[in-house]
């Protein structure tokens, strides 16, 4: 019976990516090189939330120093040939000649000519890949997600009104804004940044239904936000995005690494018997127990 269950829950499981299915939302492939603002996300002065820390806010021309970015390019690529370069440069405070201690980037998919305010499925992760140049400075990374109610397949248009929570922030710099999240620091490789909307820290940003909680189930990839670790270093700052996609990891694979194995099996006995919120809780039925375990066991070695 209880192995009945656990066949029962991993169908379900796998089925999670029937109804609303995870997709990539884009590798930035076939689009023309050069093209500037126009897909996925705005240029980053696009935003009026950010757009007094940057230095710049005409057009994009990197050759002239006008480091105000976000140009499909074929310089770098996690897959195909091409990803999207974003360029930006904070500013000092005119009025103090300082740093703005809260500086941070909102690069928002705001009404983007293409891919706009791509819809998602907040039960599904959500993972980018970057690029940063070793002569980067260091950032943190969160995910905006804005909680449209949206019925568009994946990817389609979601809608750009609702509340925006910040995912993975545990913290925000000065006033409201800046929000602290994953940390980015390895330079000169492609590195993956994973969201786990229903896990990770949230924090409300803005709307009234900005309040920490996840309100529906879903809506929209609304902003990346990049917050220096040092706001006194203003760059320039180069980005490279590539496979911005949702998905939902192999079932038993506890720490979505890929692989399930015994470090898995071992997460789900070192839970054995608690309740809530937890990884181990594969199932997702708020207890860890032997329907978890049997789950981590019926796909053992996949992805391995
Ligand atoms: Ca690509
Ligand atoms: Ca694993
Ligand atoms: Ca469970």
């Amino acid at each position: 019976m209880r192995i009945r269950c656990a066949v029962l829950a991993l169908t379900a499981l796998v089925g999670m990516s029937g109804a609303f299915a995870q997709c990539l939302i884009t590798g930035f492939e076939n689009f023309q090189v050069g093209l500037n603002g126009a897909v996925l996300f705005r240029q980053p002065s696009f935003s009026g939330s950010t757009t007094s820390f940057l230095a710049f806010t005409g057009v994009c021309n990197i050759p002239n120093g006008v480091y105000n970015c976000a140009l499909i390019s074929d310089e770098q690529a996690f897959s195909g040939t091409q990803s999207l370069k974003v360029v930006w440069q904070f500013r000092l405070n005119p009025d103090t000649g300082q740093p703005y201690p809260n500086a941070w980037l909102r690069l928002t998919t705001f009404n983007t000519p293409n891919i706009p305010n791509p819809a998602i499925n907040f039960d599904h992760r959500v993972r980018v890949r970057l690029y940063v140049p070793s002569d980067t400075p260091d950032f943190y990374l969160t995910l905006g997600v804005r909680e449209t109610g949206t019925t568009a397949a994946c990817a389609g248009n979601g809608g750009a009104s609702g509340g925006i929570e910040w995912i993975g922030a545990t913290s925000a710099q000065a006033g409201p804004s800046a929000p602290v999240g994953q940390l980015v620091n390895q330079k000169d490789q492609w590195v993956t940044v994973k969201f786990d909307i229903r896990r990770d820290p949230i924090l409300g940003f803005a709307g009234s239904t900005a309040n920490g909680t996840i309100d529906g189930n879903t809506g929209t990839i609304e902003q990346l936000a990049f917050t220096p670790t040092d706001p006194a270093n203003l760059g320039p700052y180069i980005v490279y995005i590539d496979d911005v996609e949702t998905y939902v990891p192999t079932p038993g694979d506890v720490d979505d690494n890929g692989c399930v194995d015994d470090a898995d099996l071992l997460q789900v006995l070192f839970a054995f018997g608690s309740t809530g919120q937890n990884d181990a809780d594969v199932n997702g039925d708020q207890i860890v127990d032997d329907a978890d375990l049997l789950i981590v066991l019926f796909n053992f070695g996949t992805g391995c």
